[in-house]
């Protein structure tokens, strides 16, 4: 079993689909960013870095446990533990390892950049329409790439579409605006959106 320490941000969403997708038992530990429950003594020795998500598995390699952060790291150990996800064809896996970074090292990190700098108590609006530009660009590139391709590496699901899928659904509900206008990536969202698993994970 594993115990998943999340919240509903794009990073949580990411690891809890991760698990869905993968079908791996797992016990939600909610954690409320608001009460400062990831700053505890008991997060900290799992995550120094005090951020979710974070898993504990009590059945990692060799049957021994495994304390692991990192949003994309915990999807990638889920990816391996199922054997899901992760196409077996080694010609086929760059385009996925290329397709997972842009999801989780740009948009991610840019839409907490352009959040952080929007929620600000002096907020730069030239500051906050750069992030949001940037944004846009990624997912104009990936409205042409889905115009080509069902997925968001080729014709099937893998990690690269549940990390992009987190960071887009938080996109879609704190700045629509970046997103809309995008028939692929609509067309993409709505599909992976009506996926069970997909919809269970990201109920938080
Ligand atoms: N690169 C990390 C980023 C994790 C992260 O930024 N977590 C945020 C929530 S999305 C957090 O816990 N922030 C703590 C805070 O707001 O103080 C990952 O992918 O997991």
């Amino acid at each position: 079993m594993i115990d998943l320490y999340a919240a509903g941000t794009s990073n949580g969403m990411r690891a809890r689909i991760a698990h869905e997708e993968c079908g791996l038992p797992y016990t939600l530990k909610p954690v409320d960013l608001t009460k400062g429950e990831h700053k505890t003594p008991q997060f900290l020795a799992m995550n120094p870095n005090a951020q979710i998500p974070v898993i504990v598995d009590h059945d990692g390699p060799g049957g021994k446990p495994v304390t692991l952060s990192q949003s994309t790291a915990i999807l990638l150990y889920c990816a391996e533990k199922s054997g899901k996800f992760m196409p077996k064809d080694p010609a086929a896996r760059p385009a996925v390892l290329q397709a997972l970074m842009c999801a989780s090292t740009d948009v991610t990190p840019i839409f907490g950049s352009f959040f952080g700098a929007k929620r600000a108590k002096d907020s730069h609006a030239p500051t906050v329409q750069m992030f949001a530009d940037r944004l846009r660009e990624f997912f104009k590139v990936w409205d042409v790439q889905l115009g080509k391709q069902k997925y968001a590496a080729g014709n099937e699901v893998t990690v690269a579409d549940l990390s992009l899928l987190a960071g887009y659904l938080r996109i879609k509900g704190a700045a629509p605006e970046i997103v809309e206008g995008l028939p692929n990536v609509a067309r993409w969202a709505d599909e992976m959106q009506a996926r069970p698993a997909v919809q269970r994970a990201i109920k938080f």
